[in-house]
């Protein structure tokens, strides 16, 4: 008689238990991110280690975040802008500042890295680095000798900003990132100018310049090119680091017989940051934060540097990065590199809607 009394409340307790698993809502996350930027397992290994339903979606430029976030009601919960957007959308009021008492894991980061990144986020309380990366050429080394000669100098911006030379590299494909905050700096840093520049009329130079490469031009990308480049569609690309690496490694993987080479080439390139942010009107603040949190987990951070070559601002999580990736110069450029890269800094709205309209008349090659 007792065992079976038992057995009821047990099974009745076990009904009430799954009624209540089913009734209640999963718990969400709406991340919005780069494409090609994360790990196979992150969203997985972030899922089971918190019950946590996430929503992952990519996009390939700051301007197509910045246009959701200004809309309003992105519905998106945590972003990945890079630094130099970060500053005015931080200024705009569009990011709820972090509470880290839920982050501990924030004491891994590099203390040098996070006073680079409160020049534009003074106190670094609203954003947390994603990872950082340089903006280079990725050439198809077969095919791009083939065009401009076995001896020709690769590692040189004249490669893509003179005519004859780029001209000579159209019949196999020349790729350009779709984004005037990436191409303008270099095009500025190239004649001699301040690629931070805030004067219209570098603008202007810069376009001219720009203007007499444009016949050469094949696509304008910046997602599509890794598969483009790995599959021997374009010999150059200006791309960024992990990206072009991407292509390199997706080549090697499918015995594409050629090479695909990143290059910092000589005199200096864009070197960036991106960052976490939490948008000010998201609805699941906790759960960003617990993704926040967990990314910054060393062996995590580690797994999403090895699998698409951006490396981090989390001090910790180096250790956890493969050899051949932590040798690797496309990933971790060498001091002397390091010396010649130049940060991407916040522009004054005026300039960056100069740069936009630049940018179409460029575009459209009239
Ligand atoms: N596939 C990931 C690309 C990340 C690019 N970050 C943007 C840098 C802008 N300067």
């Amino acid at each position: 008689m007792k065992c079976c009394f038992l057995r009821r409340v047990l099974a009745g307790l076990l009904v009430l238990g799954m009624a209540g698993t089913a009734g209640a809502a999963p718990r969400q996350l709406n991340v919005y991110n780069w494409s090609d930027y994360i790990a196979q397992d992150t969203v997985p290994g972030f899922e089971h280690a918190t019950g946590i339903q996430v929503r992952y979606d990519v996009y390939d430029s700051n301007e197509t975040l910045q246009a959701k976030l200004l809309a309003g009601h992105s519905g998106y919960d945590v972003v990945v802008p890079s630094s130099n957007y970060a500053a005015r959308q931080i200024a705009a009021g569009a990011y709820r500042k972090l509470d880290k008492s839920k982050l501990p894991n924030l004491r891994y980061l590099d203390p040098a890295l996070m006073r680079l990144i409160a020049d534009v986020d003074p106190g670094n309380q609203f954003v947390v680095p994603w990872a950082w990366g340089t903006t280079g050429l990725g050439y198809n080394i077969k095919l791009a000798r083939a065009a401009l000669g076995a001896n020709a100098p690769l590692d040189s911006w004249d490669v893509l900003f003179k005519p004859e030379n780029v001209a000579k590299l159209r019949p196999c494909g020349v790729s350009m990132l779709d984004s005037p905050a990436d191409v303008f700096p270099a095009a500025l840093h190239y004649l001699g100018r301040d690629p931070n520049s805030t004067n219209p009329a570098d603008y202007q130079a810069a376009l001219a310049l720009l203007e007499r490469i444009r016949p050469y031009i094949t696509q304008f990308n910046s997602s599509g090119y890794i598969n483009d480049l790995a599959g021997g569609d374009i010999c150059l690309a200006y791309g960024w680091s992990g990206d072009v690496t991407i292509a390199r490694h997706r080549a090697h993987e499918a015995h594409k017989p050629y090479e695909i080479r990143y290059v910092i080439p000589g005199g200096g390139a864009p070197v960036w940051f991106d960052v976490m942010a939490i948008p000010i009107d998201a609805t699941h603040v906790d759960e960003a934060l617990q993704w926040v949190n967990y990314i910054e987990t060393p062996s995590v951070h580690a797994a999403i540097t090895n699998a698409v070559f951006y490396p981090s601002a989390n001090l910790a999580a180096r250790k956890y990065v493969l050899p051949e990736v932590a040798r690797d110069p496309s990933v971790y450029p060498p001091a002397p590199v390091m010396q010649s890269l130049y940060m991407l800094k916040p522009l004054p709205p005026d300039i960056t809607r100069l740069q936009t309209r630049l940018w179409t008349t460029f575009k459209a090659g009239r």
